[in-house]
């Protein structure tokens, strides 16, 4: 069975996943989850009860939640590719690093800014002021990491640069810093933008006309998914 990537929209940090897929060229097919509505239903919580995305139904027909989760799921289909790397190896250890300050510090700054557009109203100056410093905070402990490498882990794209791509944008919602005084993370969103993948996955959550340059093998319903048989 291909595998099934459940995606959030708008903005979702699944964004990073479907690239992945897009960079990895293995076939998958993709759901569209809209949040808040169905990602909160009773219906996509049998597919993960947390009510998140992304998830992924694994080619064997597993349900697998949790962007780290995923991301090394698919590392693993990558590793002759050079987007991620066997665990136990140096590589690995500085790629599952890499992500998990993207996927902690970099995803949780947001946090209180995306409290603030949910829960419009007064008192959120506090919040607003308090995500601003931890947004230029992460913007700046990544602009030391990648201290002019071309890409996150040095001088090829690994998932950390796709998952990444997913979340580097949120400043575009939450303009709280010019990402443009963090030159090195600037000119690897610059890069991450003409990618075909990231622009493939841009166009999917944006309902426009989409050319894969992997395996997408097309959309199918959550209705669709439910009525598979269990694995
Ligand atoms: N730790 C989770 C966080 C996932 C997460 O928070 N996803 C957001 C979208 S980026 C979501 O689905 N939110 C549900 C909602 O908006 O109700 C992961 O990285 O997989």
């Amino acid at each position: 069975m291909q595998p099934i990537l459940f995606y959030g929209v708008p903005e979702g940090c699944s964004f990073g996943s479907i690239v992945a897929l897009e960079w990895l060229g293995i076939p998958y097919r993709l759901c569209r989850i809209a949040m808040p509505e169905v990602v909160q239903s009773e219906a996509y919580r049998r597919i993960n009860p947390v009510g998140e995305t992304p998830a992924l139904l694994t080619g064997s027909g597993a349900v697998l939640t949790e962007s780290m989760a995923i991301l090394n799921h698919l590392g693993s289909q990558g590793i002759a590719q050079g987007l991620a790397f066997a665990q136990g190896s140096s590589g690995f250890d500085r790629l599952n690093a890499m992500l998990a300050f993207l996927n902690t510090s970099f995803f949780n700054a947001f946090s209180p800014l995306w409290h603030t557009l949910e829960h419009p109203g007064e008192g959120n100056a506090a919040l607003v002021a308090y995500g601003r410093s931890l947004v230029a905070k992460a913007h700046a402990e990544l602009e030391a990491m990648l201290d002019g490498k071309d890409w996150l882990l040095g001088d090829r794209p690994t998932l950390a640069d796709a998952y990444f791509a997913g979340i580097a944008r949120w400043t575009d919602v939450h303009p709280v810093v010019d990402r443009r005084t963090y030159p090195c993370l600037q000119r690897l969103f610059q890069r991450l933008q003409d990618d075909p993948a990231v622009r493939f996955a841009y166009a999917v959550e944006h309902e426009q006309s989409a050319r894969s340059a992997g395996g997408f093998v097309g959309h199918v319903d959550l209705t669709d998914v439910l009525r598979l048989p269990p694995a």
